[in-house]
């Protein structure tokens, strides 16, 4: 293989890598819920509500999140705890669709868990929609719960509603507009903390994990191809070896061929004595 041929790949192999780096980074983990309700906690403020994942209304894949609360109004909420930078701007968005949800009230909705911070106020009977909102962490914040929900702190309501395709994204830069987070108060606030501290250390092993498979397999074929380079050089040196070879093997057959004529003429006149 050719040298040229070997950087070639090599660049082809970080470009690769620099692509998937562009691309926006979910930082929420199952945010399609086509893995069941992993990652995802539920979270209600009284009994009454059923929290599941199943195929009734999807917004894309086979699988999305219904909360359902029959008869007693409720706050109901699936969680899951995000690691975030300070001082840093995100996006979350989502799509939604309801049934008969409590008009007059905060219906549906995707949210951060402290404050009344959420995107979507759906209410009666919708087909999915897509909500979102850009928020600026504070520079005490370092997680953030979010939240797929149906009511709000004081807005308890009955109905259904579908989550599907959430998106938790860090943006490059300031968006148009944004809610500035309040910094986070130090304690008593930690609905489900260690829960939410697992998840995102399973998200982090998850991340490492596939950034070290991707190294291996890059390293790998690096090694390879140059596996392949010595190898083919190996061949060629055999090659060349053997065509020396030959060549010393004629050069000495020919010597040889002439050692043995002189010998015979200078060999006549003696013979001829
Ligand atoms: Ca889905």
């Amino acid at each position: 293989m050719k040298k040229k041929t070997l950087l070639f790949l090599i660049i082809l192999l970080l470009g690769f890598n620099l692509s998937i780096y562009g691309q926006e980074t979910n930082l929420l983990l199952n945010g399609g819920f086509e893995e069941g309700f992993t990652v995802w906690a539920p979270d209600t403020w009284r009994d009454g509500s059923t929290l599941q994942v199943n195929d009734e209304k999807v917004h894309s894949g086979n699988q999305a999140l219904v909360i359902s609360t029959p008869s007693q109004t409720n706050d109901a909420r699936a969680i899951q705890k995000v690691l975030v930078k300070p001082d840093t701007f995100y996006r979350l968005s989502g799509w939604i669709a309801t049934e008969n949800v409590t008009a007059g009230k905060t219906g549906a909705n995707i949210c951060l868990m402290e404050g009344f911070n959420h995107a979507g106020n759906i209410t009666g009977t919708s087909e999915y929609q897509y909500v979102e909102f850009n928020f600026k962490t504070s520079s005490g914040h370092t997680e953030v719960t979010v939240g797929a929900r149906l009511g709000m702190y004081g807005n308890d309501v009955t109905g259904k509603a579908w989550f599907d395709d959430l998106f938790l994204v860090k943006l490059d830069s300031e968006p148009e507009s944004y809610k500035a987070l309040e910094p986070p108060k130090s304690a008593g606030d930690e609905s489900s903390g260690s829960q939410g501290e697992t998840q995102v250390s399973q998200a982090d092993a998850g991340t490492t994990i596939f950034w070290i498979i991707v190294g291996i397999a890059g390293v790998g074929i690096i090694v390879l191809l140059v596996f392949l380079d010595l190898k083919l050089l190996k061949k060629k040196s055999a090659k060349k070896t053997e065509q020396e070879d030959t060549d010393t093997e004629m050069d000495e057959e020919t010597e040889a061929d002439e050692d043995d004529g002189t010998t015979e003429e200078d060999r006549g006149p003696d013979s001829q004595e």
